[in-house]
């Protein structure tokens, strides 16, 4: 069986969404806040951070990039598009943007102290990821107008990880209010059987969005 480390409410919820989605089986251990020192864990995880994910013999980190082993190894569940596709190139697309563009600019504002040594520079760096962040979103509403599914017709990995940053926004209700195309592919992906029992197992308040 799958075995997943994560933590409520961060990037671990990619592959358990995913899991969710495809209908597997998995042990999911949540480990205690903050970067882990367990020399156990760090064994798994050199940097300390979730998720990781056990599969037999084969470790892998990375939230997304765990997403996309899963999908791939269970191609039937079309949670990855097909290899060769024009689809599939989007998909590559949108799991790489999210995740190089989209998510350090929020770790940016969570862990504004990772990035200064000043302690008053701290409240800037908030604010600039802030800025960062909404005009990012703003470029993604206008880039995705007119799909059902981040990738066109068919809900892949790429939503799960598109739902996980649009609520980790430092102030996401304002966000949907700007971004309506965002909002309504929010509204889509929460409404999913598996998506809406993720999002309340993570205690996220989440907006109506229907
Ligand atoms: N891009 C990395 C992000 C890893 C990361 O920043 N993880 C955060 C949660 S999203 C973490 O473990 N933080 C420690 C903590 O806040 O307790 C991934 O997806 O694996």
């Amino acid at each position: 069986m799958y075995r997943l480390y994560g933590k409520p409410y961060t990037m671990s919820m990619v592959p358990e969404g995913t899991m969710d989605e495809i209908g597997l089986e998995y042990e999911l251990i949540n480990l205690p806040d903050g970067r882990s020192t367990d020399p156990d864990y760090l064994k798994l995880r050199a940097d300390g951070l979730v998720p990781t994910l056990v599969d037999g013999d084969h470790v892998i980190i990375e939230g997304s990039a765990i997403a996309m082993h899963l999908a791939d190894h269970h191609p039937d569940s079309g949670m990855a598009p097909a290899l060769g596709t024009p689809v599939r190139t989007l998909w590559y697309q949108w799991m790489l943007y999210l995740n190089s563009m989209i998510h350090p600019v929020v770790a940016n504002g969570f862990h504004a102290d990772w990035y200064v040594d000043d302690a008053n520079a701290v409240e800037s760096v908030q604010r600039k990821a802030a800025e960062n962040a909404d005009a990012l979103w703003g470029q993604i509403n206008n880039d995705i107008a007119g799909r059902t599914w981040l990738c066109g017709e068919t809900f892949t990995t790429a939503d799960i990880l598109f739902l996980v940053e649009a609520y980790m926004h430092f102030d996401y209700p304002a966000m949907f209010a700007r971004e309506k195309n965002v909002a309504a592919l929010v509204g889509r992906i929460q409404a999913r059987p598996a998506m809406a029992a993720m999002l309340k197992r993570h205690e996220i308040e989440t907006v109506d969005l229907g």
